[in-house]
């Protein structure tokens, strides 16, 4: 598995699937969840109404897949991070389910190439040093991590860029 790392708008990516923090409700929201329904259209929206359906709210540490609609990506993994709440034992292992759950999840689907956000560090207020050791560790450390070719860190805001950079070139 190949990491890879770049400051842009994610819906700009054109991978196999690129995730989306999104919330339990699956109805959409701010952030990079608006900015995925805004510019991928009703499509998405209509397949995460079809999952809630079936299956209800989906819990913080799960994930669910969706067609992209409009966007580059073919699919986009709607996962759901903790809210900060400064229990850091729990928050941190909710974390890092997103990304086990939503890398379980692409392999599922023949994903190769994914692409996520920097999970719960906007309006969720996840401290980003530590939301980006979780992020990169449970990448590494994922147990069948041979079958993804490539996990692209997308990162939006300079902190988080320079956070990624720093770690990822040690
Ligand atoms: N592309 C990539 N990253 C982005 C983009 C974008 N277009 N826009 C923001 N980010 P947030 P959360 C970064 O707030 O903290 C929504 O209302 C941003 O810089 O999008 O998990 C949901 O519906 C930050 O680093 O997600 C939930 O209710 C990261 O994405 C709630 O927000 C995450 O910020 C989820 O909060």
């Amino acid at each position: 598995m190949i990491l890879e790392l770049i400051k842009a708008d994610i819906t700009t990516i054109k991978a196999d699937a690129i995730v989306n923090a999104a919330n339990s409700s699956l109805l959409g929201g701010g952030g990079v969840d608006g900015a995925i329904h805004r510019k991928g259209g009703k499509e998405i929206l209509k397949a995460c109404i079809e999952i809630r359906n079936k299956q209800g709210k989906c819990k913080t540490g799960n994930a669910v897949i969706t067609t992209a609609g409009n966007l580059p990506a073919r699919y986009v993994i709607h996962t759901v991070g903790p809210v900060w709440n400064g229990e850091s034992e729990k928050n941190n292992a909710l974390l890092a389910d997103c990304y086990r759950n939503s890398l379980a999840l692409a392999i599922e689907n023949g994903i190769k190439v994914i692409a996520f956000p920097n999970i719960s560090t906007g309006i969720y207020h996840f401290p980003k040093n530590n939301a980006a050791d979780i992020a990169i560790a449970t990448v590494n450390n994922f147990a069948e991590k041979e079958k993804i070719e490539k996990v692209i860190f997308v990162c939006f805001d300079d902190e988080n860029y320079e956070l990624y950079l720093q770690k990822l070139n040690k």
